[in-house]
């Protein structure tokens, strides 16, 4: 079941029917008790149809509500190693070595929720940074509880010259205008997906591939419930939060993302995460 905003409301995809939900509050949505099998029942008694996706996509808006974006990094062994190559220069490569394998993991605010872009939004990059890549994250959508309801899929763009001159500009790096994307809609699920989930990003310029790349959910170091306990250890989240759970797929050290090209990010059984760089 997927959950999706639109800018005419609240809709669920349920087993390939898409029912708008009369009831138009995210967060409660977000955030009540057994969400989804409550869910289960109310679009039972609703009318569905098959014919809503073409209208639904140009109409998706974030799947954010009043949930601040949160995320964690270098919990794959190829952000590992990226991360140490490019801030070895200015000494911080041990930093990232270290978080790796350390009990504590590296957390850190993403975006404001009217910070976030939706599918076929426009990500941004930053005019002061010359090496920009997208992050192809799965994401985790959590109930103020710090129950994980659902996943969505997100990009995670950053600037890696920024972080790699100093880990002290890390913010700057990652959380301005633009950088955020979610999206297209929340699969709430009660069970893990399954851990040869592929992550497949492919980024297009002018009409052509230019990278493509893909990891499984296997090779992420941390599990999501850790990363959870952590987030939530001294910090509350009334309306829940999304957390992105880290990349584990990084291009060549010579791409960077340049106006125009187009992102594209999948992650079945979501689906995919399509945004333009403006
Ligand atoms: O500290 C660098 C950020 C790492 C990150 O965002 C990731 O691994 O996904
Ligand atoms: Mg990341």
């Amino acid at each position: 079941m997927i959950l999706y905003r639109t800018s005419t409301g609240i809709v669920v995809r349920k087993d390939d029917r898409f029912h708008r939900l009369p009831h138009p509050d995210w967060d409660e949505i977000l955030n009540r008790e057994h969400t989804r099998d409550r869910l289960v029942d109310e679009v039972g008694a609703l009318p569905g149809s098959a014919a809503l996706p073409e209208l639904l996509e140009h109409q998706l808006l974030p799947p954010v509500g009043r949930q601040e974006v949160w995320a964690a990094g270098v919990t794959y062994h190829r952000s590992r190693s990226a991360r140490v190559a490019e801030s070895r220069d200015a000494g911080g490569g041990s930093f990232y070595d270290r978080v790796y394998d350390a009990k504590r993991p590296e957390i850190f605010p993403k975006a404001t929720p009217e910070r976030v872009v939706g599918h076929l939004g426009e990500i941004r990059i930053r005019a002061d940074s010359r090496w920009s890549v997208p992050e192809p994250e799965l994401c985790l959508a959590i109930n103020a509880r710090s129950e994980i309801v659902g996943y969505t899929v997100g990009d995670d763009v950053s600037s890696r010259d920024i972080e790699g001159e100093n880990p002290l500009y890390l913010p700057q790096a990652k959380f301005y205008d633009g950088a955020c994307a979610l999206g297209p809609g929340i699969l709430l699920s009660a069970e893990p997906l399954p851990t040869t989930t592929p992550i497949e990003l492919e980024i297009g310029r002018r009409g052509e591939t230019i990278f493509r790349g893909d990891t499984t959910l296997d090779q992420m170091r941390r599990s999501a419930e850790e990363l959870v306990e952590h987030l939530f250890r001294e910090t509350s989240f009334p309306n829940g939060c999304i957390l992105m759970t880290g990349t584990g797929v990084v291009p060549d050290d010579s791409f960077t993302l340049m106006s125009g090209d187009v992102v594209r990010i999948t992650i079945p059984p979501i689906g995919t995460l399509e945004n333009r760089v403006a």
